[in-house]
């Protein structure tokens, strides 16, 4: 068993895995390297042969537990047919949707758009770097995939005005979401996936009144999928204030936690296995500061089920070295 799987399955506690969140990333020089010569990203995820490369350049460095694939959450809108643009220092900008085109759709055009994000998790699991190793699928939940879909940019603070307007637009792509999220799952698991987390990030944008219909029911509908696959499931619906109602309600195997909750409540609160929290920010901070809060995480968590990660990705602007560095805190702690 690999020692994410000795922490979410056994339990365990006198081991601490740890993998990060960005980890194949902007911050780091070979990345940039790949990144120089290849500007359209969406074709770099489509690159089996430079997403897998990516997805192993963190596990070479540092002693990590995981490797998450090279993509990203907007693969699935762009397997559904939305136009789904990169743009330098802007980030995502989707196309218009076209309901029809978009209901249309079969299985089986959405799996050739998205065939080589498979072959790139079956090149990861077959390298000798992943042994005894997790290699994370990911997908991002209903909610926040919708909210790419229908504002078109990231929402940063804020969804455009009238994003709730057309309710019958949102449920019939809600529907749609679940089905191709479901395929995209599927596909990562039979190609070597061993764990599955499901990205909400823009879960806090929503009131709490909202969120049972719009988080709650559409993540637990997954995280019932992926279980149904014998495989663990992570949830990281960041900026929720009550990650306690949401492991009520969704119970999925490990909670990620962002950094504005205070993980003191959580160890309390919170039975099954916790992932995360620390703040990507102190990585840009001298060493002291960086080993005392990684050191806080731990006494926090040190009898409960704890998989190291932040509470966010890796800044572009990390050093590696502080990366290195934390690792090696976690490792002989
Ligand atoms: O080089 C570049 O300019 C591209 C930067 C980049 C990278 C490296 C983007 C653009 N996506 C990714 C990869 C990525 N995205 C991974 C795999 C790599 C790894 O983790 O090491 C994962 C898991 C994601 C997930 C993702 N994409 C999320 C969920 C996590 C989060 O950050 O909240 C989200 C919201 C996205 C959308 C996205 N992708 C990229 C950008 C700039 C954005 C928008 C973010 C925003 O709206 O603010």
């Amino acid at each position: 068993m690999t020692p994410i799987q000795e922490t979410i399955i056994n339990k365990k506690t006198t081991n601490k895995p740890i993998w990060l969140m960005r980890q194949a990333g902007r911050y780091l020089p070979e990345f940039r390297e790949i990144r120089k010569v290849n500007p359209n990203f969406i074709n770099l995820c489509l690159n089996e042969n430079l997403s897998s490369e990516i997805t192993l350049q963190p596990l070479k460095r540092f002693e990590l537990d995981a490797a998450i694939i090279f993509s990203d959450i907007l693969m699935v809108p762009y397997g559904l047919n939305q136009e789904v643009e990169f743009k330098k220092n802007f980030g995502p900008e989707l196309g218009s949707i076209n309901l029809e085109k978009i209901s249309n759709i079969n299985e089986k055009d959405f799996l050739n758009k998205l065939y080589p994000i498979y072959k790139s998790i079956k090149k990861v699991k077959e390298n000798k770097l992943t042994k005894n190793k997790d290699v994370i699928g990911f997908v991002g939940a209903p909610w926040t995939l919708l909210v790419y879909m229908i504002n078109k940019h990231s929402p940063k603070k804020e969804l455009i005005r009238d994003f709730f307007k057309d309710k019958f637009l949102i449920n019939k792509i809600l529907i749609i979401l679940e089905k191709f999220i479901k395929v995209h799952i599927e596909h990562q698991i039979k190609n070597g996936a061993t764990v599955i987390q499901i990205f909400d990030s823009w879960a806090g944008l929503l009131d709490e009144k909202d969120l049972p219909n719009y988080v709650y029911t559409p993540t637990l509908n997954l995280v019932n999928y992926v279980e149904s696959l014998s495989v663990p499931v992570i949830c990281f619906p960041r900026g929720i204030k009550n990650y306690k109602k949401f492991c009520e309600f969704v119970k999925p195997d490990v909670i990620s936690i962002d950094y504005d909750i205070d993980p003191i409540f959580i160890s309390k609160e919170i039975q099954i296995p916790v992932q995360g929290g620390l703040n990507p920010k102190i990585l840009l901070a001298d060493k002291e500061s960086l080993k005392k809060e990684v050191l806080k995480y731990l006494d926090i968590f040190k009898d409960h089920p704890y998989i190291f990660n932040l509470g966010h990705g890796v800044m572009p602007e990390t050093n590696p070295m502080q990366v290195d560095y934390l690792v090696k805190l976690v490792k002989d702690y």
